[in-house]
């Protein structure tokens, strides 16, 4: 075997040679059905997987939320503290140039929110 082709809603979306896929430019909130097959370096196909589904996140991550761990918390804080006053865009929230106080604003309206926009 030399290795899977990944469909995504019954369209082939990519191959793997290993047992894992990364699948990208999705829609936001939305549900996919994946099934894989195998192939040979023959040029041989199984057939098709049973399928499995996958639903991806809604919307846009709350701003303030630095470390991408999807809540706004004391983590995101202490990453804005080590970098105060540097021009560290992930932190820079209001995009100025610097990490300041408008940016721990912005990120203290989202402390401890949900990490995603309803
Ligand atoms: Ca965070
Ligand atoms: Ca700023």
């Amino acid at each position: 075997m030399a290795g899977y082709k990944v469909y995504r809603n019954g369209s082939q979306v990519g191959t793997s040679v290993s047992t894992s896929y990364s699948d990208t430019n999705l829609s936001a909130n939305t549900s996919y059905i994946y099934t894989i097959s195998a192939y040979d370096a023959a040029g041989n196909n199984s057939s098709q997987s049973t399928s499995a589904s996958a639903t991806t996140f809604s919307g846009i991550p709350v701003p303030g939320d630095i470390n991408m761990d999807h809540i706004v918390n004391a983590l995101d804080y202490s990453i804005m503290n080590t970098h105060w006053f540097q021009n560290y865009p992930p932190a820079d929230l209001n995009s100025d140039g610097l990490v300041n106080s408008l940016d721990f604003f912005g990120a203290r309206e989202k402390f401890t929110a949900s990490a995603f926009q309803e």
